[in-house]
């Protein structure tokens, strides 16, 4: 299946934030991939990969970053997908850095902020399977099957001191 989703980041060390993302998108049975496209190593990657995701069928992209997390942002420039960016998690400044960075574009480049780390991942993973099932009723199923599921598991184990 074509992917519908595409999950970039700056480096290969921002995996661990995002493949949370990438297990979500996979429980909920969405095509996607991953690649690594750094803004600063990998310029003419990133113009390219932004300016041919829509042709090849991405509906949506998620863009992680830590740090001077300028790749989201970048991405949105020269895209009009709808990009989704993640904070990862900064060693230096715990990823306030980079969630500034992300969050602070100015406007007319909209990009989407999560909450840094794993569960902005997530999130946003989840975001794109809404985004997608306004349009795909097997998503939206998936969706709700999820958010059902979500509901359970809290209600089945609502005493804490119940392992
Ligand atoms: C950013 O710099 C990446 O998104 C990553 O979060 C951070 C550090 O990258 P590495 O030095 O670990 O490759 O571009």
């Amino acid at each position: 299946m074509a992917a519908r989703v595409g999950i970039i980041m700056g480096s290969r060390s921002d995996w661990d934030t995002m493949q949370h993302g990438a297990q979500a998108l996979t429980d909920l049975g969405i095509a996607h991939e991953v690649q690594v496209v750094s803004a600063h190593r990998t310029p003419d990657l990133l113009f390219h990969y932004a300016a041919q995701a829509e042709g090849r069928g991405l509906r949506v992209l998620i863009a992680g970053a830590g740090g001077a997390a300028h790749l989201p942002g970048m991405v949105a420039a020269k895209t009009m997908l709808p990009v989704l960016g993640v904070p990862v998690q900064s060693q230096a400044l715990n990823g306030l850095d980079s969630l500034l960075s992300i969050v602070q574009m100015p406007a007319g480049v909209p990009v989407a902020t999560f909450a840094i780390g794993k569960a902005g991942a997530i999130n946003a993973a989840l975001f794109a399977a809404a985004l997608l099932a306004a349009y795909d009723s097997a998503i939206r199923e998936a969706l709700a099957a999820f958010r059902a599921r979500q509901t359970e598991a809290v209600l089945a184990h609502g005493d804490p001191r119940i392992p």
